[in-house]
C-alpha cells in the first residue's frame, strides 16, 4: 500500500539474517533507516527449541544489533520481555510502523514457509509500502533451480552439484573438467575410526555478559525446554565465528574427508567444521568458506578428498536442500510415503536406552545441541526409519534439538533423506542399515549390551532384525528399486523359520518401545 509518509525506511532483520551485507541493508543510508530486530514468543515456541538454540539466536541477535549501532545504524531492538511485545513478527512490525511511520518496509524474504506466508500478507495489512527482497546469500536462486528441475525425472543432488561447481568455478580446471578428474571423492571419505581416534579440540567461546543474560532469560522462561545450558560454547559474533573457521582450516580440514563418516563415543566434533550454526545465522559466508577450502588444497595444506567433500556439503547439499524445500512445500511437511505411524520413543528425549550408539548421539544432542551428520543420518535417522516413526514427530524432534535447525534445511534432510517420506524424490534409496554399518564406522558396539554380530533373539543388536522387518514390510515399494532390489534375493534364500525369527525379534523389540506421548509435536 502506498503512503504519504516521508519517514525512514524500516528494515526488519530476522534472527537468521545476521549479515552485514544483507540485501535490505545494501544501498541504504544510515540516517534514513531504522533497523528493527524482534525477540518474539511465537518464534521461540512454535516448537519447543533446545535451550541452547534460543540462547544462541537471542545472543547473536543482541551482539549483531550492538555492532550495527556501533557502526552508526539506528536499531530498534525489541527484547522478549519488552512491555507490550506483541509476540510475533507481524505484530511487532505493526507496532514499529506506529512508532516510526516509515515510508517503506524493506525486508529480506524469510527462510521458512511458515514465516514467509505471514510476511506475504504485510503489504495488505500495513499502511505503508512493503518490499520483500530475495535472499541473495545463497548461490542458487529458486528460479535457477526450477529451470534445472523442469523436465527432469530425477532431482539427484549430484547433478545439481556439478552445476554449482561450474557456476562458482570451485575446483574447476580451465578446460571445464573437475579438479583431479572426478566430481566426487565420496568413496575416499569413509575411513573407519582407528583405535583411539581423536581430533584437536575446537575453540569454545565462554559466555560473555550478553550471552549470560540470555542464558538467565532462557532458564527462567523456557525451563521446560529440552537441553543442557551449562555447556553453551557457540560462537555468537562474526569475529568468534571466524576464529572457529580459522581453527577448522588450520587443524581439522586435512582429516575432514577421510573421517567424515566416522563416529567415536564421546568425540562429539571429530574433524567436522562445527560451523553450521554460524553459517545458518548469517555470520559466515558459505562461498567464502569454500574459497578458503580451495586455497588450502592449492597451498598443499589439505587433500582433494577433504576439500571436495567440504565444498560438496556447502554448494551441493546445503544449496540443494534449500531449493528442494521450496520446490516441495507445503506438501513435504505432510509426506508419509511409507505410512509410518509409530510415536517417537521416549528415549529420544532422555537418552535412556541400552543401545550405546543412540545413547551417545542423544547425549551429544542434549549437551551440545549438535550431532554430526552421520550420527543424525545413520544412527538417529536410521533407527527412526527402520522403526517406522511418524515423520511429523521425527521432523519436529530434529527441528527442536539442533542449534542449526531451520525448517528449510531440517525438513528435506529428515522427511526426504532419512525417512524416504517423499517416496524417493531426493534419495535414490532409503538409507537403511543393519548394526554391521554402525559397527564398522564407530566404536560404539564395543561398549554396548547388544552384539552387532548376533542377528536375532536376546542380545542381538536391534538394528539387525529391524532392518529385515523394514525390508519385508516395504517389499512392494522397494523391490523394483535397482539399488536395493537385490537385497530381496538374500531374504528369499533364508528359510521360513529364519525369516520368522527376524520378524518376531523385531516385533518383540518394537513392543518394548515407550512412546514419548503427545503435546510436544505440532498438530498435523
Ligand atoms: P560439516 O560436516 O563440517 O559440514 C560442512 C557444512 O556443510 C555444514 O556446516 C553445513 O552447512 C553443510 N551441510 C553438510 N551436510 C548438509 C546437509 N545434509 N544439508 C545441508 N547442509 C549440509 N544441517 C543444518 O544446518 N541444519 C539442520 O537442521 C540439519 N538437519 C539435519 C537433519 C538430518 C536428519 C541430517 C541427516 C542432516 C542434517 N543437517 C542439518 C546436515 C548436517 O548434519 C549438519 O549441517 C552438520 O552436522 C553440521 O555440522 P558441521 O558444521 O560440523 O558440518
Ligand atoms: C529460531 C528463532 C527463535 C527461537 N527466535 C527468534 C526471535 O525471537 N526473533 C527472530 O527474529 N528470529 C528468531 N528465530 C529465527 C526465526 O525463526 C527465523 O529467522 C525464521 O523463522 C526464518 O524464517
Ligand atoms: Fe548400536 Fe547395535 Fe552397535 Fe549396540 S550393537 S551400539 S545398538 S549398532
Amino acid at each position: 500500500m502506498a503512503s504519504d509518509s516521508t519517514g525512514p525506511v524500516l528494515v526488519p532483520i530476522l534472527g537468521d539474517q545476521l549479515t552485514r551485507t544483507l540485501a535490505s541493508l545494501r544501498g541504504r543510508t544510515k540516517d534514513d533507516t531504522v533497523v528493527l530486530m524482534m525477540e518474539v514468543w511465537d518464534e521461540a515456541t512454535y516448537v519447543k527449541h533446545h535451550k541452547q538454540k534460543i540462547v544462541l539466536i537471542f545472543s547473536a541477535m543482541r551482539h549483531f544489533a550492538a555492532e550495527l549501532e556501533d557502526a552508526g545504524w539506528t536499531v530498534d531492538y525489541v527484547k522478549l520481555d519488552a512491555e507490550d511485545n506483541a509476540g510475533s513478527f507481524t505484530g511487532e512490525t505493526a507496532r514499529a510502523i506506529e512508532r516510526h511511520e516509515p515510508r517503506l518496509v524493506s525486508v529480506v524474504e524469510a527462510g521458512e514457509w511458515r514465516v514467509r506466508e505471514d510476511m506475504e500478507q504485510w503489504a495488505d495489512k500495513f499502511a505503508c509500502e512493503v518490499e520483500i527482497l530475495r535472499d541473495d546469500r545463497f548461490i542458487c536462486s529458486q528460479s535457477e533451480f526450477e529451470d534445472w528441475a523442469e523436465d527432469r525425472d530425477s532431482l539427484r543432488m549430484e547433478f545439481f552439484y556439478r552445476e554449482m561447481r561450474r557456476k562458482t568455478g570451485l575446483l574447476m580446471k580451465e578446460d571445464g573438467k573437475p579438479e583431479g578428474g572426478e566430481w566426487n571423492y565420496d568413496s575416499e571419505n569413509r575411513k573407519p575410526p582407528k583405535e583411539g581416534l581423536s581430533a584437536p579440540e575446537r575453540p569454545k567461546f565462554e559466555p560473555d555478559e550478553i550471552t549470560q543474560d540470555c542464558i538467565d532469560l532462557v532458564e527462567d522462561r523456557f525451563a521446560d525446554h529440552f537441553g543442557n545450558l551449562d555447556t553453551f560454547r557457540w560462537p555468537v559474533t562474526r569475529d568468534e565465528a571466524e576464529k572457529a573457521a580459522d581453527a577448522f582450516f588450520a587443524e581439522r580440514i586435512e582429516k575432514f574427508g577421510p573421517f567424515q563418516d566416522a563416529m567415536v563415543c564421546g568425540e562429539d566434533d571429530l574433524f567436522h567444521s562445527m560451523l553450521s550454526t554460524s553459517i545458518n545465522l548469517g555470520l559466515l559466508d558459505p562461498l567464502e568458506l569454500c574459497q578458503r577450502a580451495e586455497k588450502a588444497y592449492e597451498d598443499g595444506n589439505a587433500p582433494l578428498n577433504s576439500v571436495e567433500g567440504f565444498i560438496r556439503q556447502l554448494i551441493g547439499w546445503r544449496e540443494y536442500v534449500r531449493c528442494f524445500y521450496w520446490h516441495q512445500m507445503p506438501h513435504l511437511q505432510k509426506a508419509n510415503a511409507l505410512n509410518a505411524q509409530r510415536g517417537l520413543p521416549e528415549f529420544y528425549w532422555t537418552g535412556e536406552t541400552d543401545m550405546a550408539c543412540l545413547a551417545d548421539c542423544i547425549r551429544s544432542t542434549r549437551d551440545n545441541a549438535h550431532a554430526h551428520h552421520i550420527q543424525r543420518l545413520m544412527v538417529l535417522g536410521n533407527f527412526a526409519l527402520l522403526a517406522g516413526i511418524n515423520p511429523r514427530e521425527v521432523q519436529d524432534w530434529y527441528l527442536v534439538v539442533y542449534a542449526d535447525a531451520y525448517e528449510w534445511v531440517e525438513l528435506p534432510n529428515v522427511a526426504a533423506m532419512i525417512l524416504y517420506a517423499d517416496g524417493g524424490k531426493l534419495a535414490s534409496k532409503p538409507y537403511a542399515a543393519s548394526g554391521n554399518y554402525i559397527n564398522k564406522m564407530s566404536n560404539y558396539c564395543s561398549n554396548c549390551t547388544f552384539s552387532p554380530s548376533k542377528k536375532t533373539g536376546e542380545g542381538a543388536c536391534p538394528f539387525n532384525p529391524l532392518y529385515w522387518h523394514f525390508m519385508d514390510r516395504h517389499r512392494d515399494r522397494l523391490e523394483s528399486n535397482h539399488r536395493i532390489g537385490r537385497i530381496y534375493s538374500t531374504w528369499d534364500r533364508m528359510d521360513d523359520d529364519r525369516k520368522k525369527e527376524y520378524l518376531d525379534s523385531a516385533d518383540s523389540f518394537l513392543a518394548t518401545l515407550d512412546p514419548a506421548g503427545g503435546g510436544w509435536a505440532r498438530e498435523e
